[in-house]
């Protein structure tokens, strides 16, 4: 039996900063129907799908659409969103998590990616990662959007861990609560103020020493 568990990552504000890239392409749209978003109410967007996150900003924009606008509008979205991470390469991924993942691949650690976003597979090819995961579930994997586990229980499935075993690295209030549902350790990146739910909480992976990720993966 493998002694040590299995570890999930979220992808957008966990291994790489698109975070920033959401936030001002939601941004843009929002003031070009004429309202403005701001960082506050970003965090309730994080991990939240495309769709659910377009229907989010509507209702705060007091907006209603018919379906052919609503669609064009994601569509546009997410080209601005395509063009703003276009030139994006290992550099970018976040500082302190090629340790970690170098970490994992060294000591037979399995590891895969649980995100909302359907444009996951082909960041984590820029990236030059895509290869290292023992399994990718993301937004056209599931049919039920964070805060709902799916996703990261599809994820424990593809490690062959129980859920108990599995521990996610998520940056987002949806992400948190779904680890948490599915009965995941779950490890907050980012403010302690906003992922108070979380089991574990650090700013970034140059927080995360080593010995915390050999304790905490350990069975
Ligand atoms: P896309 P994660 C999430 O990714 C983002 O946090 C969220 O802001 C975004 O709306 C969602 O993916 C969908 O992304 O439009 O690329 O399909 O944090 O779960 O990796
Ligand atoms: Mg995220």
């Amino acid at each position: 039996m493998n002694k040590y568990k299995g570890v999930i990552f979220d992808l957008d504000g966990v291994i790489v900063d698109t975070a920033k890239f959401h936030y001002l392409a939601w941004k843009k749209l929002a003031n070009d129907l004429g309202f403005d978003i701001s960082l506050e109410q970003n965090e309730q967007l994080k991990g939240v799908s495309r769709v659910h996150s377009l229907e989010q900003i509507l209702k705060w924009g007091e907006k209603t659409i018919p379906e052919d606008e609503f669609q064009r509008l994601m569509t546009s979205k997410n080209e601005d969103y395509l063009v703003k991470i276009s030139d994006m390469s290992e550099d970018d991924l976040l500082p302190g998590v090629k340790k970690v993942l170098d970490f994992l691949i060294e000591n037979e650690v399995p590891f895969a990616l649980g995100s909302a976003s359907k444009n996951a597979r082909p960041i984590l090819k820029s990236l030059k990662i895509y290869e290292k995961f023992n399994g990718i579930v993301d937004g056209n994997d599931v049919t039920k959007a964070k805060p709902n586990p799916e996703v990261f229980l599809i994820a424990a499935e593809k490690l062959k861990m129980e859920p108990k075993d599995c521990i996610v690295f998520e940056d987002s209030v949806a992400g948190i609560k779904a680890a948490n549902t599915a009965k995941m350790i779950s490890v907050g990146i980012g403010e302690e103020k906003v992922l108070n739910e979380a089991d574990y909480i650090f700013a970034d992976f140059t927080e995360i020493d080593l010995g915390f990720i050999e304790k905490i993966v350990r069975k």
